[in-house]
């Protein structure tokens, strides 16, 4: 029989036996009140069992318990209703990690293209790619979006994502939006004999949120950017298993630090970008970079790549996109950190480059491509005026 286990942090090491009890049994068959034991024998295979309890040397504890699947169905909302629904609000515990059983894993999608399809989409293989973010579009129109789109792709970067906060408008809406960037693209591609692809943003209403994607892909969109905490790591799995939307997904993690930013309650940040963004089909996962403007801690970062990356029987493989600040002078420590399969996001970082957009871009193109090389950074400088000016307003190094 199948089964979801979960591991929780408890704030209080404690009666940690009778309290992890208390979860499999109270999350399961059972209740705060004693339950007939007649009917409790009926019950058997629904009943939470506790796999482990350890306390530890700081006071608090950890706790893992394994639910059976014939207490849910195989979404995502099931299955985090049943391991941290009510169990959420009952004081200090975090949800550090799900370990799904086979049967279950198989009933997700995962990404649709992964690391490997990307990159044939993009023809950039044994390097990591670069992104960049449209920036100061709200209230601009289509020429404007237009140019910034061909600039980013002149400067060689792979893939250009909407900012996160480019919701539907009238200056410049999704379709349009869409066509006049596909147009800039093929200018580009013309001109350089490079390919980059563009996520559009999908935004409105839930309830809207497929057609909108396939308004976009209708439109010739081939990629989607997505605010999945804002709507729920289901609507990303309805997304990724639509046949119609058959281009890869990049989930964005706005509104996720309500979830991991606590170090006693919430999810683990590793658990919740990682492992069930992956499972429930992105394929681009993006998060702050140890080091950028937003930062995140290190060991949380490595464990959301590790998640991202981990060979896996049913799932393709997703990018992991450290991201936010980040300019070129933190290539080499991003490579060094995230591999090559992994993707170097900047928006500011390309922007604000002194000699504008094309030029932030061959910095960053500069520095990638160096540092696959084996060389340091002031040694790619000497041969990139892009590089030793971004280097000279940001640093080097973190
Ligand atoms: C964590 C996501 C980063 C993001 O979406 C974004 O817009 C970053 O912008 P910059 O690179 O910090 O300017």
């Amino acid at each position: 029989m199948g089964e979801v286990t979960a591991t929780y942090l408890v704030g209080d090491s404690k009666n940690l036996e009778k309290k992890a009890n208390g979860i499999a049994i109270g999350l399961t068959v059972g209740s705060w009140t004693d339950l007939l034991l007649v009917e409790q024998e009926q019950l058997q295979k629904h009943k939470g069992s506790v796999k482990s309890i350890e306390e530890l040397p700081d006071g608090k504890g950890k706790i893992t318990i394994a639910y059976p699947s014939a207490n849910f169905t195989s979404d995502l909302p099931a299955i985090i209703t049943t391991t941290f629904g009510k169990l959420s609000l009952d004081g200090e515990i975090k949800l550090l990690d799900l370990e799904l059983s086979d049967d279950l894993k198989k009933a997700f999608p995962g990404p649709q293209f992964g690391v490997d399809g990307i990159r044939q989409q993009i023809n950039a293989y044994d390097r990591p790619l670069l992104m960049s973010i449209f920036k100061g579009v709200i209230g601009r129109d289509l020429t404007y979006i237009q140019e910034q789109m061909k600039a980013q792709a002149l400067g060689g970067v792979d893939v250009v994502k909407d900012d996160e906060i480019l919701f539907e408008n009238k200056l410049s809406p999704l379709v349009d939006r869409v066509k006049v960037c596909k147009q800039a693209l093929q200018e580009s591609y013309e001109e350089t004999g490079k390919r980059t692809l563009y996520a559009v943003n999908v935004t409105g209403r839930t309830y809207d949120i497929i057609d909108q994607a396939r308004r976009a892909v209708d439109a010739g969109a081939e990629a989607l950017l997505f605010n999945v905490f804002s709507y729920g790591l289901d609507v990303l799995q309805a997304l990724a298993e639509d046949q119609e939307i058959n281009v890869p997904i990049m989930a964005h993690p706005a509104y996720a630090g309500a979830l991991i930013s606590s170090p006693q309650y919430g999810v683990a940040a590793p658990l919740l970008l990682g492992k069930l963004l992956r499972l429930a089909g992105a394929d681009f996962i993006l998060f702050p970079s140890p080091y950028g403007s937003v930062a995140m801690n290190k060991e949380d970062t490595l464990g959301i790549k590790n998640y991202a990356i981990a060979e896996d029987t049913f799932h393709k493989r997703a990018f992991p996109v450290p991201s936010a600040g980040i300019h070129p002078g933190l290539v080499p420590q991003l490579i060094e950190d995230f591999g090559v399969d992994s993707i170097i996001n900047a928006g500011g970082g390309i922007h604000g480059h002194p000699g504008g957009t094309i030029a932030g871009g061959q910095a960053f193109v500069a520095a990638i491509n160096g540092v696959m090389r084996g060389e340091t950074l002031e040694e790619i400088a000497k041969g990139s005026e892009e590089l030793a000016t971004a280097i000279t307003l940001w640093g080097s190094g973190k």
